[in-house]
């Protein structure tokens, strides 16, 4: 068995969030635990497809996601979320809706340069040269996490270190 909880990940565009997210859920689920792992591909070309970058848009479309969390939790279930989230408002306002042990803030911490060198969309190139507007780190704010609950370096630390990083919190904490 486990406990049902919520498993934030916050960072850059190419910081590898959805990496590290996508790697956890494969060991979760090996280990026969249910989990959900809400990102881009099922929620903003879904649900949140009417929300687009601006402040107040990425407000709504974090306030969603938190609700939608919130529900898989109240569903039992571990579920993983891999969005930029870049205002610590929005990111306390996912935490206050689930109990205080059930919101796991994790920071995938990764320099702006380094993230900026991966580029594997190329979207900071387009960002640098203003094809496109309000883009995190080049022309809309990211607001570090003062007090997340982990951090991983992606840009000091091997992918499998970063995993087995969350992997053993969850174990310490009695999660899984
Ligand atoms: C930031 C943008 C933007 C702008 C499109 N700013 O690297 P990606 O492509 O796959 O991840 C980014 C994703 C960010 O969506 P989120 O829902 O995570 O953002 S937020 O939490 O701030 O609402 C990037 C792409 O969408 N993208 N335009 N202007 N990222």
């Amino acid at each position: 068995g486990h406990k049902s909880t919520v498993l934030w990940f916050t960072g850059l565009s190419g910081s590898g969030k959805s990496t590290i997210a996508n790697a956890v859920e494969e060991r979760l689920y090996k280990e026969g635990l249910h989990t959900y792992l809400l990102d881009g591909d099922n929620i903003r070309y879904g649900i949140n497809r009417d929300l687009g970058f601006s402040e107040r848009e990425r407000k709504e479309n974090i306030r969603r996601i938190g609700e939608i969390a919130k529900l898989f939790v109240d569903a039992g279930m571990i579920v993983l979320t891999a969005f930029i989230s870049p205002y610590c408002a929005d990111r306390e306002l996912a935490r206050s809706l689930v109990e205080e042990d059930e919101f796991i803030e994790i920071y995938v911490k990764c320099s702006l340069d380094e993230c900026e060198k991966r580029d594997p969309k190329g979207l900071y190139k387009k960002a640098r040269a203003n094809q496109i507007s309000e883009f995190t780190g080049i022309s809309a704010p990211y607001e570090e996490p003062l007090s997340p609950e982990i951090v991983v370096e992606t840009d000091k630390q091997f992918m499998n270190e970063s995993v087995e990083q969350i992997v053993c919190y969850l174990i310490e904490k009695g999660i899984i």
